[in-house]
């Protein structure tokens, strides 16, 4: 059986977070050297065992802080685990094939066919419009979390102390990206400001108690050589080596957002006087009210004690009689809808298991500021650092973005093509510009009307894939 002490803390849990930073390093010519500092990282990697203590420990601090009538104190608790990507494994001399081919491939040859944008260089090799840094060979991250800036920061000069001892470089950090939850009433939601991490698949016999509409999947679906990792649709087991039992794939993506951007598109989109407001199409775009009420089940008004209560807000299939074969309640190319079909697609006699991800990740960047709302204008980059564990990045990271979100002929052709997904679809036609991209079903009014969706609010500027090992093969395996 699982054991929980086997697996980094970030996967099956989630590190605690309101200041995360994941250091994107290279690891230098001294191979051994590395290897033995990474032994001596090994006990600061926080384990699923030691995250679930951590957050026992939030809980009965906000507990006696509330009893008290005072603010909860700072726990000063921070959180480590890493992760490597195929240039890592090569540098560092472990040949065996993990059975993934996007992992193999590396995220930015693989950006392609993610659809960004980008252009062909002198030799016809497709380079993306990334920011430089992601350009490089990058050959793992170290995820860095913790309750403030002082403690990650603290934390992050530890982990580069091992590795970097007196003089004797084994690691070159390539870029520091840098995650903040945002402040106040906006905890948890996203730069759009929907709120965000509601909706993640239960793993079997470690998340017994699912919530209503929460679906269970097989361990092998996030974990390696676990039952059901199979090539999905099949009964196929992937081949992996032994050394990767209980680890997980990461899809990493450094993904800005054009916030008043998009408010202004929705602004200009909707049409409040027949009830179609500009939340209610955010709403449809996203496939949730900002307060996180799925669309579904609440079609007409956002219901905000339902956003947050999980009892009620992942309780929908996309089933009621209405809604299979329109788009009443729910566009099919809303984010939700296009990235978890449910039973679009079960009804079809298609399963979705092995399709599920767990999304941690993070926003970076600050709040609007007053001159970018009046203008309308992006000033200050910000964004989503999104991050996706998985047993399989073809079965489902990659699947998800290039065969449903980028697909505009899915999940149904009925009653029009339901177009792009509004949110993160990509049409990869141009060196600086994307091709034109638009929807069906926005308006609840006129539902085969086309939306045309003028650029792209999230935009990639980077990424890479990882492998997020267990702890006994980073002991047995990647350190001496
Ligand atoms: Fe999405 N957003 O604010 O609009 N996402 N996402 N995502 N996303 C979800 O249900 C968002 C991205 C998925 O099970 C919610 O937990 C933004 C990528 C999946 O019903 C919101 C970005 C991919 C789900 C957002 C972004 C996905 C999901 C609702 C980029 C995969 C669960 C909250 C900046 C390729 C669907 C929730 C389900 C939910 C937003 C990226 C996938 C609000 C802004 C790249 C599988």
């Amino acid at each position: 059986p699982l054991n929980p002490a086997n697996v980094q803390g970030d996967i099956l849990v989630g590190l605690p977070k309101k200041v995360q930073h994941y250091l994107f390093f290279q690891i230098d010519d001294d191979v051994t050297a590395f290897r033995k500092r990474l032994r001596l990282l090994i006990p600061l990697i926080t384990t699923t065992v030691q995250v679930q203590d951590d957050r026992a420990k939030i809980v009965a601090n906000k507990k006696k802080a509330a009893e008290l009538g005072k603010a909860p104190e700072l726990l000063r608790l921070s959180g480590v685990n890493i992760a490597f990507s195929q240039f890592g494994l090569n540098k560092l001399g472990i040949k065996d094939n993990l059975g993934d081919t996007a992992f193999a491939t590396g995220q930015q040859k693989d950006s392609q066919g993610l659809g960004d944008a980008g252009a062909p260089d002198a030799n016809n090799n497709f380079v993306p419009n990334w920011i430089n840094a992601f350009k490089n060979q990058i050959h793992g991250v170290v995820i860095i979390s913790g309750d403030c800036d002082l403690t990650v920061t603290a934390t992050q000069a530890a982990v580069l102390a091992i590795f970097n001892i007196g003089a004797h470089i084994t690691l070159h950090e390539v870029i520091t990206v840098k995650g903040v939850v945002r402040p106040g009433a906006e905890k948890g939601h996203e730069h759009f400001g929907f709120l965000d991490g509601i909706s993640q698949p239960a793993v079997k016999d470690f998340d017994t108690k699912p919530n209503p509409g929460q679906e269970t999947v097989s361990q092998g679906v996030i974990l390696c050589g676990r039952e059901g990792d199979v090539v999905a649709g099949t009964t196929t087991p992937f081949t992996r080596p032994a050394w990767a039992l209980d680890g997980s794939f990461l899809a990493l993506r450094y993904l800005f957002q054009l916030v008043p951007e998009f408010d202004n598109f929705l602004k200009a989109s909707a049409d409040p006087t027949k009830g179609f407001t500009s939340d209610l199409l955010g709403a449809r775009l996203v496939g949730r009210w900002k307060s996180g009420a799925p669309v579904d089940v609440f079609p007409l008004a956002d219901n905000p004690a339902a956003g947050k209560d999980p009892l009620q807000n992942n309780n929908f299939r996309y089933d009621f009689p209405n809604d299979f074969d329109t788009q009443d309640r729910c566009p099919f190319a809303g984010h939700t809808r296009k990235t978890n079909p449910r039973n679009d697609l079960e009804q079809l006699g298609f399963s979705t298991e092995n399709r599920r991800i767990i999304r941690r990740g993070v926003q970076f960047g600050p709040e609007l500021t007053p001159e970018e709302v009046s203008s309308g204008k992006t000033h200050h980059g910000r964004g989503l650092i999104f991050a996706a564990y998985c047993g399989s990045i073809t079965n489902s990271f990659q699947f998800i973005q290039q065969s449903w979100a980028n697909n505009q002929g899915f999940p149904i052709q009925k009653p029009v093509s339901p177009g792009f997904d509004a949110i993160i679809g990509q049409n990869n036609q141009g060196p600086d510009d994307n091709g034109p991209r638009s929807m069906s079903g926005a308006n609840p009014n006129n539902q085969t009307a086309t939306l045309s969706l003028p650029i792209e609010w999230v935009v990639p500027k980077g990424g890479e894939y990882f492998f997020s090992p267990s702890i006994p093969a980073l002991r047995d395996t990647f350190s001496l």
